[in-house]
């Protein structure tokens, strides 16, 4: 669903597993920080709000969402964690950066999920403008930090099922 038509903060609790067992890295791109550290608190809310503890939740900044990727291997490297959240927002200006820098998260964070067999949740906004970011990160379409928090919850949920 576009998300012009969902509101990124919106889920039924009721839905959600409880995160009180799991354990949470969050990697945050310094880039555009307005906008990123209110994914960021709004990401440690909702882990919160579903029963995580603050000392279960790890977050480690990084330069910018180009450097994300290696972050969140970083992370994973440990085997500490039961999903890890990426956080980030990439804005289109009038080079071809943007391209470069969504291409190379979005297919480093897939492979990240596929070594590591861990949840890594893109939580990375790629938006034409600052006011479409800010509509994501707390504005009227809600958070994008509140949905890669419950992605992450969900996903780590259902890999404790295989196990
Ligand atoms: C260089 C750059 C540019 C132009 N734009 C963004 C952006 O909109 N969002 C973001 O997170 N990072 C940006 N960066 C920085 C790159 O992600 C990266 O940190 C640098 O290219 C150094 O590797």
């Amino acid at each position: 669903m576009a998300t012009s038509l969902k509101n990124l903060s919106l889920y039924n609790p009721n839905d959600v597993p409880g995160a009180r067992q799991m354990k949470f890295g969050i990697v945050v791109a310094e880039w555009n920080p307005d906008i990123t550290f209110a994914l960021r608190d709004a990401a440690i809310n909702t882990l919160l709000r579903q029963g995580a503890s603050r000392n279960n939740i790890v977050v480690k900044h990084v330069p910018g969402s180009f450097e994300l990727t290696l972050g969140a291997k970083w992370m994973a490297e440990t085997q500490e964690f039961d999903a890890v959240i990426c956080l980030g927002c990439v804005i289109q200006g009038e080079t071809r950066h943007f391209d470069f820098i969504c291409q190379s998260v979005t297919q480093g964070i897939t492979k990240l999920n596929l070594d590591y067999s861990i949840p890594v949740v893109f939580g990375v906004l790629t938006t034409n403008s600052v006011e479409q970011a800010k509509d994501r990160a707390g504005g009227k379409h809600g958070n994008k930090g509140d949905e890669a928090a419950v992605t992450a919850i969900k996903m780590a949920a259902l890999k404790k099922e295989f196990e």
